[in-house]
């Protein structure tokens, strides 16, 4: 979808990429370093890096007219600002507000009250039609909005003007895209999403609590490029960032199917890293990133990374409305603890599996389909890992008492 042309025609931001970071003294090995980190962060779908070396998104980008963006904070936590400002190399920070023309946020920004009023009627003005406006936090609608001013207008109004004026909006962390943390039950503000109140406008979803911050520079840059944005999925979020669950690329997915469960913090399963599913892990139905793409660069720096249990923040149906501990249905595809034989299997015995393949093979043999279609002796069932049968139900985490949790192990959910 074009929206508009690149940035040519504002006369404030006629300075490159490259200009900017020459001009800073940022190092070409920095920006290197940002745009491989853009690549692996979108490496299909999105203009810029689709298929590309970083030395050709840095050729690429170093053209690119540094963006104008406004901020606009409403009911959040802060944390989608923080997630993009604390990466793990403290000059990625600053090339990131090098690589956009950031005009307006209140967090960062030195001027307060009427400075900063004026701060934002200017730029609204100066790049009126052609500005990247990003909403951080959910809009409170109850009473007329009166559960959010800013400079004396409920935030609801200074959303319709700012945002109004803006070529796109991009809604970034859950509580912008879809009210969040703020409406949850009961929700006393009536906190809503952006799209809930500009359903016309030309607006990118980019949940998460908060969410990856190279997919909104991958956005803000792609569009900034072409005046374009990616292919949106039918919640408004970019496909190259959420097309995929987490549980389908996640690195505790073999004891997932291996039938190695967590089943309470500090078990000898959690301190093995075994998987998360019947501590509530919502992997199996959220769509993110986070599983190939940490936070601040660093290794292991996501939920299910450092031991605990994704609670679905990118999904308007689960984050902050299903009990954290909660297991949820797989619906998608056969578990295989149900198809596999367990890992324990003793040594030098043929597995009823195996029975069952090489009786398909050779058809003609007698009782092979009967071996086969038991699939586990009962005596398996006994050596099978705890939570991979329904002997053996997955037992319900501590704290989920009064829930209305039902537990069910991958095996009971086929
Ligand atoms: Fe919401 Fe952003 Fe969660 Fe916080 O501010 S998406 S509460 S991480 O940071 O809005
Ligand atoms: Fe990973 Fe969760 Fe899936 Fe287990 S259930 S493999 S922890 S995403
Ligand atoms: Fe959120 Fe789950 Fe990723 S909780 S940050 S989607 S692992």
């Amino acid at each position: 979808m074009s929206l508009l042309g690149p940035l040519a025609a504002s006369s404030r931001v006629a300075e490159t990429i490259d200009e900017r970071l020459l001009r800073c003294g940022v190092s070409r090995r920095a920006f290197l370093q940002f745009c491989s980190t853009l690549m692996v962060a979108a490496p299909f779908g999105l203009a810029i890096t689709d298929k590309k070396t970083p030395e050709e998104v840095a050729a690429g980008l170093g053209k690119v007219l540094r963006p104008p963006v406004i901020w606009l904070h409403f009911q959040d936590c802060t944390g989608c600002t923080e997630t993009l400002l604390r990466p793990s190399h403290p000059d990625l920070g600053d090339l990131i507000l090098n690589v956009i023309s950031l005009e307006y946020h209140e967090t960062l920004m030195a001027g307060s009250g009427k400075q900063a009023e004026e701060a934002l009627a200017e730029a609204v003005e100066n790049y009126s039609g052609k500005y990247v406006c990003v909403v951080e936090g959910s809009i409170p609608t109850k009473e007329k909005g009166i559960y959010m001013k800013l400079a004396g207008r409920p935030a609801m109004n200074v959303l319709a003007d700012v945002g109004g004026k803006a070529a796109a909006i991009i809604a970034i962390g859950s509580c912008a895209a879809w009210g969040g943390i703020p409406s949850a039950d009961p929700d006393p503000t009536g906190a809503v999403g952006v799209a809930d109140l500009m359903p016309h406008k030309a607006i990118v979803n980019l949940p998460g609590c908060p969410p990856n911050p190279y997919t909104l520079l991958g956005v803000v840059l792609q569009f900034a490029d072409s005046g374009t944005l990616p292919e949106l999925d039918e919640e408004r979020r970019p496909k190259f960032a959420y097309d995929r669950d987490i549980h389908e690329h996640c690195p505790r997915r073999a004891h997932f199917d291996a039938g190695r469960f967590v089943k309470q913090y500090g078990d000898e399963g959690h301190r093995e890293g075994w998987c998360l599913y019947e501590m509530g892990c919502k992997g199996p139905d959220t769509h993110a990133g986070c599983s190939t793409r940490h936070f601040n660069e660093m290794p292991d720096v996501w939920p299910i990374g450092i031991g605990a249990p994704c609670i679905g923040c990118t999904e308007k149906k689960i984050a902050f409305r299903v009990p954290m501990f909660k297991v949820v249905q797989i619906h998608t595809r056969a578990t295989p603890p149900e198809t596999y034989p367990p890992i324990n299997a003793p040594q030098g015995l043929i597995s009823p599996l195996a029975t069952g393949l090489v009786g398909l093979g050779v058809g003609a043999l007698a009782g092979a389909g009967y071996i086969a279609s038991r699939k586990f002796s009962t005596k398996q069932d006994d050596d099978s890992v705890p939570g991979s049968g329904p002997s053996s139900p997955p037992e319900t985490p501590e704290g989920d008492a009064g829930t209305g949790t039902e537990p069910t192990g991958p095996k009971a959910s086929i």
